[in-house]
């Protein structure tokens, strides 16, 4: 069985307790590796590897930086087939999103943040004739990334490249249920010439290795991407040591579709938005709105088109839906669709597991995507985040009604509008309370933009130059110039 172990100024080191937890393949239910059950010591140990490195790579030329960020993407896109692999195993998605959607996206990011540093300028303002100010930009020291299960090394390398690329070091803490790719990553940032300690990976549980990292005193900047109960922990451990945070939390994201929307965009584009990577996208279009008198045609082709995803071993080409991350999110996932039974809500298709699976993941953490309909958008099924293959349609009679629904969680992470009304388009996108909004798309992404969440989705935003001034303290100089009168 593999040993993953923490990754400390490039060196390969077993946790100070010597304990393990197990790693669980969800495809199979399986034990197939395990990970450093790391503690307090660890994470200190791990926090002086990146306070050392830090004046050395602070003050590393920027293009030197850029190059080794480069090269990072190099090699993460030579070993593109092996990551994918790894990335499915450990999480269970279907191997071909792994290799066409994830493991590129944590090369784009390396690669995106490697040219943006060398871009990236700050601020001058001149004030009247007589003054001039510039905006020092440094970075900040050692931050901290913690990252979820979900899209485990896109996640990951969507901080760690930013941090590091603005001349920080980082210790990373990946989920415990994921973190085999995040492993690979150390070895990879080795041989591309990233110097001993700007990275490094302190494996564990978040109520541990997690929580230390988040209140560890030298650690000053803390970036988060997780559940928005960890999110508002870590907020409370992180504000009386006036921590500088960024966090991105849980949706429950509306997907609105109105009856002259090109249906032919939207019902594909909505059954992606709902059950892609089993529904475990913070970003997926949980509750679907559709116009009333559109809704009846539009389900029969949702379910239809919901009914043809296939379920099955991540591994297999042509397969569409994997395993849900664990055996505990199972469990919340099938609860929420028991709660929707006891609400009075119809499954229209899914609802549990599969009936049959091959030998293989006969006791893996599969659920059927799953399309619930007769429920009141104020109930909890659909007010609380499931990030499961568990998708709602509701219909409503005009715009005001759908924008009430659509603000009326405590989320506000993305939503989608499906119309080819453009003014009404753009009202929408106006009135919705969200990070993002897409117009006839879902998921379209540019890594310069401001991407996060408003209301309980998060504080601060990712993305380009947001990234880059979150992961710098900006310090303004006044010069005076004007004679004296
Ligand atoms: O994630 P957690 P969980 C949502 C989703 C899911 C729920 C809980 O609804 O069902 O959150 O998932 C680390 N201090 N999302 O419990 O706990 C943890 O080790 C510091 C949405 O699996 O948020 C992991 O590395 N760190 C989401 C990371 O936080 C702590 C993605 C995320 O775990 C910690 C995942 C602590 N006290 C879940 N406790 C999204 N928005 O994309 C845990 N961690």
């Amino acid at each position: 069985m593999e040993t993953i172990r923490n990754f400390v100024a490039n060196e390969p080191v077993d946790a100070a307790g010597g304990g393990f937890l197990d790693n669980v393949e969800p495809a199979t239910g399986k034990v197939y590796s395990r990970l450093p059950d790391s503690d307090e010591r660890d994470v200190d140990r791990t926090v002086a590897a990146a306070e050392a490195a830090f004046p050395a790579w602070s003050s590393t030329p920027v293009e030197e930086r850029s190059r080794i960020l480069l090269r990072i993407a190099d090699l993460l896109e030579r070993d593109l087939d092996k990551l994918a692999l790894a990335e499915s195993v450990d999480g269970g998605k279907p191997l071909a999103r792994a290799r066409t959607a994830e493991i590129p996206r944590a090369v784009k990011n390396f690669r995106f943040f490697g040219t943006a540093i060398v871009h990236f300028s700050s601020e001058s303002h001149a004030t009247d004739r007589d003054a001039i100010n510039y905006t020092l930009r440094r970075p900040r020291g050692v931050v901290g990334c913690i990252s979820p299960w979900n899209l485990p090394l896109y996640l990951l390398t969507w901080k760690v490249a930013p941090a590091i690329a603005a001349g920080n070091t980082a210790v990373a803490k990946p989920s415990e249920l994921t973190p085999m790719t995040a492993s690979l990553l150390g070895d990879i940032c080795t041989e591309a010439g990233l110097p001993p300690g700007v990275l490094n990976i302190v494996h564990g549980l978040g109520s541990k290795a997690g929580a230390a990292l988040t209140k560890h005193p030298r650690v000053g900047t803390v970036t988060f991407t997780g559940g928005t109960v960890t999110g508002a922990e870590i907020a409370r451990a992180a504000a009386p040591l006036f921590k500088k945070i960024s966090l991105e939390l849980g949706g429950k994201n509306p997907n609105i579709v109105f009856a002259d929307a090109d249906m032919d965009r939207a019902v594909p584009g909505s059954v992606q938005a709902a059950f892609a990577n089993q529904g475990q996208i913070c970003l997926c279009g949980s509750r679907i709105f559709v116009e009333r008198r559109a809704y009846d045609a539009f389900v029969d082709r949702f379910v239809a088109a919901t009914r043809k995803l296939r379920i099955g071993d991540p591994l297999e080409d042509g397969t569409d839906q994997g395993a849900v991350v664990s055996r505990g999110h199972f469990d919340k996932v099938m609860s929420y669709i028991a709660l929707a039974r006891e609400d009075g809500g119809e499954i229209l298709t899914g609802g549990g597991p599969p009936a049959r699976m091959p030998d293989r993941c006969r006791d893996g953490f599969f659920i059927e995507p799953t399309v619930i309909t007769g429920l009141d958008s104020t109930c909890r099924v659909n007010q609380e985040e499931i990030f499961g293959p568990v998708v709602t349609v509701v219909p409503f009679e005009d715009e005001d009604e759908v924008l009430e629904y659509a603000n009326g969680t405590p989320y506000g992470l993305s939503a989608s509008v499906w119309t080819e009304n453009l003014a009404r388009a753009h009202r929408l996108a106006d009135g919705i309370e969200s990070g993002t909004v897409w117009i006839n798309c879902w998921l379209l992404r540019d890594l310069r933009v401001p991407f996060g969440g408003m209301k309980h989705s998060g504080v601060g935003r990712e993305g380009g130059e947001e990234a880059l001034r979150f992961f710098t303290e900006p310090k303004n100089v006044c010069i005076r110039y004007a004679r004296e009168s």
